[in-house]
């Protein structure tokens, strides 16, 4: 699936005004998922005995890690501006590549909610953090990466707290 989404601002805001159907300059998980319903993004999935291939639409989960992609301020809504960023990624391959990684960028955002204890919409020096270094690093072996230099990796802008964008950066999810 690949086509070219328009990049120009007024046309992207024009979208943005479309799908914020309360006016509340801010689009929320049902107005999303709408949005992606109607730009036709749709997840493969593959029939285990057959091997047949279909498409199916997003599940609530998986627009909810998009969601939470987006909103780069964590304000658990998504302004303009951070929806522009986003749309901008997508157009292009971007849409394409978002497609088949939605399932790998799902499975860490229950990875980060659940390591995020205090649902803070971060993941928090030191507890949650030493949790986390614990449970992908100790636990798996992993004696060449210290507890600093994964911290000083995870938080890139150095605010003292890691958020779902630095762990997806991390990861390479979406590079
Ligand atoms: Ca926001
Ligand atoms: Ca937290
Ligand atoms: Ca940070």
């Amino acid at each position: 699936m690949s086509f070219s989404l328009p990049t120009e601002k007024p046309i992207v805001l024009s979208y943005f005004q479309k799908y914020d159907n309360n006016n509340s300059s801010s689009i929320g998980l049902k107005e999303l998922t709408q949005l992606l319903s109607d730009l036709g993004f749709k997840i493969e999935q593959k029939n285990s005995e057959n091997n047949e291939r279909s498409w199916r639409e997003l599940k609530k989960k998986e627009v909810k890690a998009i969601a939470t992609l987006i909103d780069r301020d964590c304000s658990k809504s998504i302004c303009f501006e951070e929806f522009y960023i986003w749309w901008i990624k997508l157009s292009g391959s971007g849409f394409s590549t978002l497609t088949k990684k939605v399932k790998m960028l799902t499975a860490a955002y229950d990875s980060f909610v659940n390591f995020d204890k205090d649902k803070s919409g971060f993941l928090d020096f030191p507890e949650e953090f030493d949790q986390f270094y614990q449970a992908y690093f100790q636990d798996a072996g992993d004696a060449t990466h210290s507890k600093e230099q994964v911290a000083k990796e995870l938080d890139k802008d150095g605010d003292g707290k890691v958020s779902f964008q630095e762990l997806v950066q991390i990861l390479g999810i979406l590079n």
